[in-house]
């Protein structure tokens, strides 16, 4: 399955660990392209944050969405996130966006990502990997990404 995934980071050393994100990923999934990383501002959140650093990357696996999912939370688990409250600040996360263009709601995975469609710091470095990239269920990423502005 071709799987889209978002990574972000705006504690600690975002750079050094959307790098070691990507090595960890690098050994569960076949990473065919990646993104720029970008620096952008926080987006929706509630309290003063550092910027983040964002990216994104295509992959190729044959796990399914759910074992995908759990291997991304043992990735953020072993690189220190610590959960808190919603948006808040973290040292990395990593997020499906797309999955094989499916739809999903279950307990513990919603697809494709319901926040992605207003998220410039995901539509952008999709965009830049994949100019036909879509949104299933939302459209193209690139009218999306001009609909923000
Ligand atoms: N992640 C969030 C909330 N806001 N803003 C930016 N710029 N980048 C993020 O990765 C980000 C955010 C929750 O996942
Ligand atoms: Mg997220
Ligand atoms: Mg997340």
């Amino acid at each position: 399955m071709r799987v889209v995934i978002a990574l972000g980071a705006n504690l600690g050393n975002p750079r050094a660990q959307l790098d070691r994100a990507i090595e960890a990923l690098g050994e569960v999934i076949k990473i065919d392209a990646i993104s720029s990383f970008y620096e952008t501002k926080p987006f929706r959140v509630n309290e003063e944050q550092p910027n983040y650093l964002n990216a994104v990357l295509i992959a190729e696996t044959d796990l399914t969405a759910e074992q995908l999912m759990k291997q991304l939370l043992a990735i953020e688990e072993r690189l220190g996130r610590k959960r808190s409250t919603l948006n808040a600040a973290r040292t990395i996360d990593i997020d499906i966006i797309d999955y094989q263009g499916m739809v999903i709601t279950s307990q513990n995975l919603i697809l494709p990502h319901p926040r992605a469609y207003e998220r410039e710091f995901v539509l952008r470095p999709w965009l830049e990997i994949d100019s036909e990239a879509h949104l299933v269920g939302f459209g193209a990423v690139k009218e999306l990404l001009a609909a923000l502005n």
